[in-house]
């Protein structure tokens, strides 16, 4: 049995591409409320005004970035009385930056690994919950990582910050046993985003190269996901779904077709 979520109050970061802009679509197709936040507003924006005339649904766009713990902290104190309550909360911001070992990484690159996925995503959370918690009732879903199960070659402060993320969804289970408050991971293997071109800094070949000859996950596949989570009865909870392509078993191990 899964639950109706129209009217409910859905806020997603990192919701400018792939996985959160997928989120966005699905959540606007059940019936949803919208506040999208990411950096660049003009995508948000762009994205709001086709799923206001596709889903005739209310959207908010915020430019924001996550890792400005007091901008993040104004922005939800500050929100009009019209959009206070957050029901779901979608923490899809995030990247990886570098595929090297520890030795040749660049220190720059795993500072925005840290400051955007696990200090960011917690100071978002930190900010939400609260409210959440005081109602007693509220969803967050974070988007993990296979990343945060495994480790691989130069994936180190990536990994590292992934399995931070299930690190926290795990704590935070404990923190809101009996508040009402439910909190769950998505873990995807390779999805088919801006990720790579991001974590390659531009080099498209090489991002690529990432998923040729397999057919990756695309990010509707983890909105589904997300989707599933989010519409369980109050009794259920999703702790983690590890999600993968068919053609990739770990997170090195794939078949592809040449
Ligand atoms: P994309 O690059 O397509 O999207 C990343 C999103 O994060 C963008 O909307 C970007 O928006 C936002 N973002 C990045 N930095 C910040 C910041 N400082 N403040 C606010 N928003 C930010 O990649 P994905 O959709 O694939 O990534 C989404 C999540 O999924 C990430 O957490 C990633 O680690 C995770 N993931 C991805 C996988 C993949 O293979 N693609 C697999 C497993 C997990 P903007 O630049 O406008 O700020
Ligand atoms: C993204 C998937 O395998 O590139 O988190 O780390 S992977």
């Amino acid at each position: 049995m899964s639950i109706d979520l129209k009217g409910k109050t859905v806020l997603i970061t990192g919701a400018s591409s792939g996985i959160g802009a997928a989120c966005a679509e699905v959540f606007a197709g059940a019936g949803c409320r919208l506040i999208l936040a990411a950096r660049r507003l003009d995508r948000l924006d762009d994205s709001a005004a086709r799923l206001r005339e596709e889903h005739a649904c209310e959207v908010l766009t915020t430019a924001l970035d996550v890792r400005d713990r007091p901008a993040v902290d104004a922005w939800v104190e500050g929100f009009d009385p019209a959009w206070t309550g957050i029901d779901i909360l979608v923490n899809s911001a995030g990247l990886a930056r570098g595929l090297s070992t520890l030795w040749e990484g660049d220190i720059n690159d795993w500072e925005e690994m840290i400051d955007t996925n696990v200090k960011g995503l917690l100071w978002v959370t930190r900010a939400v919950l609260r409210g959440m918690v005081a109602r007693g009732s509220g969803h967050v879903i974070n988007i993990g990582s296979i990343a945060g199960h495994e480790t691989y070659p130069g994936g180190n402060v990536y990994c590292a910050s992934k399995h931070a993320v299930t690190a926290i969804g795990r704590a935070l289970n404990i923190d809101v046993l009996g508040t009402g408050v439910r909190v769950s991971s998505v873990d995807p293997g390779l999805v088919d985003t801006e990720f790579s071109v991001v974590r390659f800094h531009g080099d498209r070949k090489r991002a690529d190269s990432v998923y040729t000859g397999l057919e990756p996950l695309h990010g509707r596949d983890v909105a589904d996901a997300v989707l599933f989570c989010a519409t369980r009865p109050p009794h259920a909870n999703v702790r983690e779904m590890v999600l993968m392509p068919s053609a990739q078993a770990a997170a090195v191990h794939v078949h592809r077709k040449s």
